[in-house]
């Protein structure tokens, strides 16, 4: 009997030390778990695509950001706090980076710590403008060179793959014989090709060099150029003697997000902000970039960049963490403006709905370009953007009387919308100079 009782005794106490144990352990065990499987579903499913659904279900038709999609380069966003990835300890997206797995600061780390060090300097700006020495340590964007090969290879070689990608509908991606790839837009909606294609040229005309190398091309089965995927040409419902867009498709692209200056109501990017010190040149690089898209975004009313994430808001108060639409970057940190088929024309039809948050988004800018205030600064003078625009569009386009020329009331738009640009600059000027 005693010999029972204590066998059930210490079966108690086993039992209680070992729940005991349990309880004291979970915490300990579970919670950093938990925690680790929440933050991976999170960025496999990726917050953006599940918010932007939800918010896309209460949209009216008329709205535009139902088209809302992701990046044309089907590139999966992380969620991350949203700072841009070479700060973030090297967080990899897609694999490009490279790590060698040993221990202490990777070379790349060092270098980040280095430059930072020298992006303290107080030379960051000039009055209301980057200063030169920032533009420098900055990547530069495509040049005119890029542009003339661009053209040269649609016109010269081979496109032998054509398949799905590169946005919907009958958009896509095609591989030439080289095996460099190109976005092809293929619309039954000219409006949208002019509005790509004029947006490119507008880019131009600025002095912005973000947006890719374009090109108008004409779809011919019969075209020695074209043989090899006529099967796909078919099966994508293309139309011969059909004018499309040939984007180049820039490989090993990473998201890009909001700088922390624009994601809040109080955003602004003002000279007397502490740009020096607490930057790294890659921070510093996004906002440079930054203040030419806003320029670049509010003239085309592009729609489906960061007003789209103003938009949704309403209903994801995280969607301003997410990385922006339609932008991407380079290892290198150049910034590539995407998606450009809603600016200028489908963007100006909506102004009535959308115009405050293009103009909130234009009133938190007093950094600029020196060469992009002084385009606008000419353009402001000669009253006459549509013109040059249409002018820049038929000397570089072999194609250019396939499609119809920028409208007389588009540009009547454009031109106002310039004169704003220019009187924020003016503003700014006045206030901190
Ligand atoms: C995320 O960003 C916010 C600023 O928007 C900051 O306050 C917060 O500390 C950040 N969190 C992490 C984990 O970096
Ligand atoms: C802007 O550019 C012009 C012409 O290149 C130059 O004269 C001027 O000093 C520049 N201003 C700044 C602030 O960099
Ligand atoms: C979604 C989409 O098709 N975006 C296009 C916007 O324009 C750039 C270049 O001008 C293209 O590369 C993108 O494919």
């Amino acid at each position: 009997m005693r010999k029972f009782h204590s066998v059930i005794m210490a079966g108690l106490a086993f039992t209680l030390g070992f729940v005991l144990g349990m309880m004291l352990q979970l915490p300990v065990i579970t919670l950093p778990l938990e925690e680790q499987n929440f933050e991976k579903t999170d960025s496999k499913t990726g917050i953006r695509h599940e918010s932007v659904g939800s918010a896309r279900k209460q949209l009216s038709l008329d709205n535009p950001l139902r088209l809302v999609k992701p990046s044309s380069y089907g590139v999966v966003y992380p969620l991350n706090n949203g700072t841009n990835s070479y700060l973030q300890g090297q967080t990899d997206y897609s694999g490009s980076q490279q790590s060698d797995g040993s221990s202490g600061a990777s070379p790349a780390i060092e270098s980040v710590i280095r430059n930072r060090e020298s992006a303290k300097q107080p030379d960051v700006l000039n009055g209301i403008f980057w200063s030169e020495a920032t533009e420098k340590k900055c990547p530069g964007g495509f040049t005119e060179k890029e542009q003339e090969d661009w053209k040269s290879k649609i016109n010269n070689v081979k496109v032998v793959k054509l398949e799905n990608g590169c946005g919907r509908m009958q958009n896509r991606l095609a591989t030439f014989k080289d095996a460099s790839r190109a976005c092809v837009r293929y619309r039954m909606n000219t409006d949208q090709i002019q509005g790509d294609i004029f947006s490119f040229y507008l880019s131009k005309l600025l002095g912005i060099s973000n947006v890719p190398p374009s090109s108008l091309h004409l779809v011919n089965t019969i075209d020695d150029r074209w043989r090899t995927v006529t099967g796909e040409i078919a099966n994508s419902k293309w139309a011969d003697d059909k004018v499309v867009i040939f984007t180049q498709f820039v490989e090993g692209l990473k998201p890009s997000h909001i700088p922390f200056e624009f994601r809040e109501e109080d955003r602004k990017l003002h000279p007397k902000q502490d740009l020096g010190n607490s930057k790294g040149p890659e921070d510093l690089c996004d906002l440079v970039q930054w203040s030419d898209l806003l320029i670049f975004d509010y003239l085309t009313a592009n729609l489906d960049r960061v007003v789209n994430n103003m938009f949704n808001r309403q209903w994801n108060p995280n969607m301003m963490n997410t990385p922006a639409h339609n932008l991407e970057r380079t290892s290198n940190g150049r910034l590539v403006f995407l998606d450009n088929e809603s600016g200028l024309f489908h963007g100006y039809r909506l102004l009535d709905k959308y115009a405050s948050y293009h103009k909130k988004l234009l009133d938190a800018l007093c950094v600029f370009r020196n060469s992009t205030a002084r385009a606008i600064e000419r353009l402001y003078r000669s009253g006459n953007a549509g013109e040059e625009l249409n002018k820049l569009f038929s000397q570089h386009e072999e194609l250019s009387n396939q499609i119809p020329r920028f409208p007389q009331k588009n540009a009547k738009i454009l031109q106002q919308r310039i004169a704003d640009v220019y009187e924020q600059i003016q503003m700014c000027k006045k206030q901190y100079v």
